[in-house]
């Protein structure tokens, strides 16, 4: 059983599902992270229904919560660069290899830049990854300019007629602004030699409100594509999805559900609504 599937087998169950029921339902939904707009609108779609149908009801607003835009990875013919962004440690690095091999098993020529340089740990952390996808790694010495080795890489990837440069960036800097002048400056340059065509945010989904917290201040900064939500092998409600996509209409495009190279996999809305309920 689902997430809400005990609170929703009593309100399908009863003629008249009563005010704790329904209060019932609300918690649940604000238990799992869907935000306190999302569990009013859910439980008033719900409302609405004779109870036999409430759960279709939910299931209905549960769908049209989530982003009507495409979840496929857009590309451009040539070279495409793709930039991971979001906060550190919600799986930046880890997402890019798996991105990477994700597309490399689908047949695409495929290159990494290590341009979080603020830390000597996180260029060795994509290199090790590297290594073992068999991935080339363009990166510099530790504190190298960010933006020149994402230049450095496109270059490369441009010369190497390679079908997806991926960019990984840094989390944390002094400042807000410092990091999002920083990712900017990173998309110029290499938008100088290749288009990018996916800016793409990592959300740990474990961190719940504060990850949805942390979607917004992204958004505001940079024109994001799409969302990689990690962590959902855990004990995250996984509810978050839903918020992201309710709040900020960007699609979740990837989900990553353990530590190695495959535990990664496409968001499947239908699956997802279906694992909720
Ligand atoms: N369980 C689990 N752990 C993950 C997942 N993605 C990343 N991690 C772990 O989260 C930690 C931080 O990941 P990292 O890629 O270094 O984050 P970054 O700082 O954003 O680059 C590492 O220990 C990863 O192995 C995931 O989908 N599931
Ligand atoms: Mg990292």
């Amino acid at each position: 059983m689902g997430l809400f599937g005990k609170i929703l087998a009593k309100i399908t169950g009863t003629a008249h599902a009563s005010a704790a029921d329904w209060e019932e339902l609300e918690t649940a939904l604000l238990e799992a992270d869907l935000g306190p707009a999302l569990s009013k609108k859910i439980v008033a779609a719900a409302r609405s229904e004779k109870s036999e149908s409430a759960s279709q009801a939910i299931a209905a607003a549960l769908r049209s919560s989530l982003s009507d835009k495409s979840r496929e990875l857009s590309g451009a013919t040539g070279t495409s660069a793709l930039l991971i962004v979001g906060v550190n440690g919600t799986g930046k690095t880890t997402s890019s290899a798996k991105l990477a091999k994700a597309l490399s098993d689908d047949g695409r020529s495929v290159l990494l830049a290590a341009a979080d340089t603020f830390r000597a740990a996180a260029v060795e952390q994509l290199r090790t990854w590297g290594e073992r996808l068999d991935i080339d790694v363009i990166h510099a010495a530790a504190n190298a300019d960010p933006a020149s080795v994402a230049f450095d890489a496109a270059q490369q990837a441009l010369a190497r007629k390679i079908d997806y440069l991926i960019v990984d960036t840094a989390g944390r800097m002094h400042t807000k602004n410092d990091l999002m002048d920083q990712l900017g400056k990173v998309k110029r340059v290499v938008e100088k030699v290749v288009p990018v065509t996916e800016v793409l945010l990592v959300i740990d989904a474990t961190t719940g409100q504060n990850g949805l917290a942390q979607a917004k201040v992204f958004a505001e900064s940079v024109d994001l594509t799409g969302i990689i939500l990690t962590k959902m092998d855990g004990s995250a409600p996984g509810g978050i999805a839903l918020g992201i996509e309710a709040s900020l209409g960007i699609p979740i495009k990837w989900v990553g559900t353990g530590e190695s190279a495959s535990d990664f996999t496409p968001f499947e809305p239908e699956a997802y609504i279906q694992s909720l309920l």
